[in-house]
């Protein structure tokens, strides 16, 4: 039931003071985005089926930016969905997850100590947990990014999830994260080429994924190799993370947003970036027109060159990045 379009703050634990797509209901406001498809915010209060309850308050101020206030999670959560939204709308003009003007729902507060966050299908909805001792509550921008583009790429190529399907499906949604982030330019939840650095996952401050070098995180892979499907998809994710952060900003030291990368290349050849914005729009034209759901990485470098070569012209600069990118993480002909 349309229930008219407000405008909400929302004092966040990780993006600072945002506004917040609200509605009224009697004396109440809800998390209810009408702007947006009518995106709805539920809190669990630690249950693991259901909807649990709408967040529903008097006011129309939400959280304090403490996670002690349970309506700061769905603040985060709120403003996540919000901008996943704006970004795949401004972008590429799709309307919502199945580009259908549907609006999918976020779910906060899941158990007790749940140290993850999850997309489902089923109930094409969001779900947080709010991290454990020794690190935060899931719903930072960039996950709430990841994880709502599982729906994307379910509703499009449909990558399997494992083998270097999964792997690529996984790097789809560290892309579109990423993206997401930089799109929100949010000024404290800066953009970054880092999966997850808000939510100190790891309990020392590291971040749970790298896009210039994925091997830093321990386990990911920053180059392809036959056998690579074998490995967890979160780890067979690092040679496609990693062509686009080659093609988005090139190989080599750089600083960006005060935080500093550097991309080797398998093969020790430069690789020179597009930037950011032609090296999403390349994966999401390929994601949505090229790839389907047994796609691997010889796969993805030929639709992506395809649509690079639709998009710019097989002699453009932009396709031999492109070409240069995947030799540089052994991905070749
Ligand atoms: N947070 C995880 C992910 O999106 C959930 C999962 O295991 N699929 O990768
Ligand atoms: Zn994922």
């Amino acid at each position: 039931q349309w229930q008219g379009i407000e405008t909400g703050i929302g004092n966040t634990q990780y993006s600072g003071q945002v506004t917040l797509g609200t509605a009224q209901s009697g004396s109440n406001y809800t998390l209810t985005d009408n702007a947006r498809g009518g995106h709805k915010t539920y809190n669990l209060n630690h249950g693991t089926s259901g909807t649990g309850s709408l967040f529903s308050q008097s006011s129309d101020t939400w959280g304090n930016g403490s996670p002690s206030n349970a309506a700061t999670a769905g603040a985060d959560a709120h403003f996540g969905a919000a901008e996943t939204w704006d970004y795949y709308k401004e972008v590429y003009g799709r309307s919502g997850i199945r580009g259908d003007g549907q609006a999918a729902y976020s779910r906060v507060h899941y158990g007790n100590s749940y140290v993850n966050a999850f997309w489902s299908d089923s109930c094409f909805c969001m779900t947080y947990g709010d991290g454990s001792g020794n690190n935060k509550p899931l719903t930072s921008l960039d996950v709430a990014g990841h994880e709502m583009t599982h729906g994307v790429t379910s509703a499009t190529a449909g990558l399997i999830y494992s083998g270097e399907s999964g792997g690529l499906n996984e790097a789809t949604s560290d892309i579109f994260g990423t993206a997401v982030e930089f799109h929100a330019d949010n000024s404290t939840d800066k953009g970054d080429y880092l999966v997850g650095e808000k939510i100190d996952i790891n309990g020392d401050g590291s971040p749970l994924r790298y896009m210039d070098k994925p091997s830093r995180d321990g386990a990911s892979k920053d180059y392809w190799y036959s056998g690579i499907g074998n490995s967890d998809v979160h780890y067979s994710s690092g040679p496609a993370n990693h062509w686009f952060y080659l093609l988005s900003e090139g190989s080599g030291a750089k600083v960006i947003n005060g935080v500093s990368y550097n991309s080797p290349t398998s093969d020790g050849l430069p690789v020179t970036g597009i930037g950011r914005e032609k090296a999403a729009l390349i994966w999401y034209k390929a994601l949505t027109t090229k790839f389907t759901s047994t796609t691997n990485y010889a796969g993805a470098r030929s639709g992506t060159l395809a649509v690079a070569g639709d998009l710019y012209g097989t002699d453009s600069a932009e396709y031999k990045s492109v070409a240069d990118a995947w030799a540089g993480v052994n991905v070749g002909e």
